[in-house]
């Protein structure tokens, strides 16, 4: 019994002396067809070894059961100070978190934040916004029409249209959100994003338009920056500008990023056509405008040095884990 190491053994051991085919069991059970004189002495000797075996057995069984316990305690011990396992954590896409970054900005400048639908008219995405029936932004070439009048919008202009509808001036509003346009190739994606803006209020004047804009491009790029107007045309906005940043790599004294120039574009922008308030009822001989545009990925390509716009759609994480 002493040589007996673990429970399993000990199983074996009683199997082996106590089991049905162990001698004395057969003893024991053939105690009725021995002689009638011999039965009592087997009998009680039998009976006597059966309890001596059964209880050696169960005092090894005692001792081995507390030293496995032992074994157990000392080899699932759990340390529960250790440090948990961290999850790997997710975080904002490089658009999304830039996307805020600039809502932060102007709602800051006591500007909200409007939103609106994907899918729209042609009213909405371009009579309203003053495109006349023959311009070529409303050909299939650069829209995804879904029929003769319905359409992805271009732009998220529609949702100024949508919130001068409903609501009186003064208007300080900025749209982000989608856009779509039948364009892909390097510098293009057929879906990307925009921030809009639009302020309509008695008295707004171009130069509240450029020191908003340069506000923005200071609090974006940096408070050294400078901003410069160029004319341009959108056929929602006259006059209508280009608006370019001092380079922030080479601080405008010409590099490769800039092209030597010193400036990099980085929106749109205008006062508001007094055709376009008269889409909405708002009276043009009382209140002006000034609107502007951005494409959200330029903003992030120049803010962050991404050189090829598709890194931000092909999810490669290697790409996605730097911001
Ligand atoms: C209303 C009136 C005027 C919005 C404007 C731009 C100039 C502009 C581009 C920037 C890069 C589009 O993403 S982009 O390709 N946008 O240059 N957008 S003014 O003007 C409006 C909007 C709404 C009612």
């Amino acid at each position: 019994m002493e040589a007996v190491a673990d429970l399993a053994g000990l199983e074996e051991t009683r199997v082996r002396f106590l089991g049905r085919k162990a001698a004395l069991t057969t003893l024991l059970r053939s105690i009725p067809e021995l002689p009638a004189a011999d039965r009592p002495n087997v009998g009680r000797f039998g009976n006597l070894v059966k309890r001596e075996l059964e209880a050696a057995l169960e005092a090894r069984q005692a001792v081995l059961e507390a030293g496995e316990l032992v074994d157990a305690l000392e080899h699932d011990r759990l340390d529960v100070t250790l440090p948990g396992r961290t999850l790997p954590l997710g975080h904002l896409h490089l658009i999304t978190s830039t996307r805020r970054e600039i809502e932060d900005i102007f709602v800051s400048m006591g500007y909200s934040v409007a939103e609106g639908p994907e899918i729209e008219t042609d009213y909405y995405n371009f009579e309203a916004l003053n495109h006349p029936a023959d311009h070529p932004a409303r050909s299939l070439h650069d829209t995804f029409f879904v029929s003769d009048d319905i359409l992805l919008r271009t732009h998220t202009s529609p949702v100024q249209v949508r919130v001068m509808e409903k609501k009186r001036p003064p208007v300080y509003v900025i749209a982000p959100g989608k856009a779509y346009r039948r364009d892909s190739d390097a510098t293009h994606t057929p879906m990307f994003h925009q921030v809009e803006g639009l302020v309509v209020d008695e008295g707004v004047t171009l130069a509240d338009l450029k020191g908003t804009l340069e506000v923005f491009a200071r609090a974006m790029f940096g408070s050294d920056r400078q901003i410069r107007l160029r004319p341009h045309f959108f056929p929602f906005t006259e006059p209508s500008v280009e608006v370019d940043v001092s380079c922030m790599i080479c601080d405008g004294v010409g590099c490769r990023l800039c092209k030597r120039s010193g400036w990099l574009e980085i929106l749109g922008a205008g006062m508001v056509d007094p055709n376009v308030f008269a889409f909405v009822g708002y009276d043009s001989e009382k209140y002006t405008g000034f609107a502007f545009g951005m494409g959200i990925e330029r903003i992030a390509m120049l803010k962050h040095g991404v050189t090829d716009l598709r890194l931000f759609y092909e999810n490669d994480l290697r790409f996605v884990r730097q911001f």
